[in-house]
């Protein structure tokens, strides 16, 4: 027997573009698209081990990185979900050298482009440990009727009209932001439905957990290291020691961030003077929710969302999270520059 009051994702976008007289409900029809292939995703990611579709697929992607099977079946369904959909006109994956434009007369209509990232946190599969998709919603820069060209992937964060993840944990959820607010949704397996489970997420303004490969220290600079000996020192009166916690899932350890408060962080280090994740793919859209969400986000000089981007793959250093915390590591890392 049904208690209290069930809201799936379909009847949420429903109400909230009845609250804007002039939408026309293209992207709420669009992000209905992106949980339709985030369910069928999630069928793969939770029969992997059963179905022999554990493994790597034995091909690279152009970051020259192994793909795992399910990396590839991920990304074919995005493409192939978003094909469909009337409201794409096309893709940029982090898995294909290329964007995609959908050549049919209703995608050469459409008004968005999405950028996905298929499947983050791909080393994690063998294990069983939490990954996710992440996405972005672009209005396109180029005509209407025509295909979508490179331009409209290489639009800085603060023009995103939405973003948001599914992440495949304990259970699936799917988050996304607009600039009104951020949402969370759970997937109840028996009925198949994203139902809304986490109104109006806030992040927590300070927290208490730090997340970051904390095995590349050495290779940290100076203001960072004394960031970190900051996070594990003893102050009862300021709650320190901190605790680290760090999955090597960005969706999963940003998850955790934004329900808990925290500070998660790639940033550059000595081997890599850009860091490791990519500005498209996972930065902008996890800034844009972050903030939504009244927390920060910054490359370590610039908001994340300020950046221009010039390819589609670029990578850049981040910093994200509770505000506080944010500010804290930004101040340290630059009293040392
Ligand atoms: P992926 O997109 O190839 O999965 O890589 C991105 C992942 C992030 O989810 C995670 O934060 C980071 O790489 C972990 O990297 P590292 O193992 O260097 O700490
Ligand atoms: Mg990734």
């Amino acid at each position: 027997m049904l208690q209290g009051q069930l809201i799936t994702l379909d009847e949420f976008t429903i109400q909230e573009t009845r609250k804007f007289p002039q939408a026309t409900g293209e992207l709420s029809s669009l992000l209905r698209d992106i949980a339709l292939a985030g369910k069928i995703i999630n069928k793969q990611v939770r029969k992997a081990g059963l179905s022999d579709i554990l493994g790597k697929q034995g091909t690279s992607n152009i970051q020259g990185e192994e793909q795992m099977k399910l990396d590839v079946i991920a990304d074919e369904t995005l493409i192939h979900v978003l094909k469909n959909s009337t409201d794409c006109a096309g893709i940029a994956s982090e898995e294909n050298d290329d964007h995609v434009s959908y050549e049919d007369t209703f995608s050469a209509n459409s008004k968005y482009v999405v950028l996905f990232d298929p499947l983050d946190g791909s080393s994690n599969i063998d294990v069983n440990a939490s990954i996710g998709t992440i996405f972005s919603i672009y209005r396109r820069v180029s005509e209407l009727g025509t295909t979508c060209t490179e331009a409209d992937f290489l639009q800085p964060g603060n023009k995103l009209m939405a973003a948001g993840y599914i992440i495949y944990g304990s259970s699936t959820m799917m988050v996304y932001a607009t600039r009104l607010s951020v949402n969370g949704f759970t997937l109840e397996p028996s009925i198949g439905e994203f139902c809304l489970s986490h109104p109006n997420i806030k992040c927590p303004e300070n927290g208490k957990i730090y997340s970051v490969n904390q095995g590349n220290m050495n290779k940290f600079s100076d203001g960072l290291k004394s960031y970190l000996e900051y996070c594990m020192e003893v102050n009862k009166e300021e709650g320190r020691p901190y605790s680290h916690r760090y999955i090597g899932s960005m969706v999963g350890d940003l998850h955790r961030t934004l329900i808990k408060g925290g500070l998660f962080m790639y940033p550059a280090d000595k081997s890599s003077p850009n860091g490791k994740l990519r500005l498209q793919y996972e930065c902008n859209p996890m800034a844009f929710i972050v903030e939504a969400a009244g927390g920060i986000a910054s490359n370590g000089d610039i908001d994340i969302l300020d950046i221009m981007p010039t390819e589609l793959h670029q990578r850049v250093p981040v910093y994200i999270g509770s505000k506080k915390m944010v500010e804290k590591v930004l101040a340290m890392a630059h009293a040392k520059d």
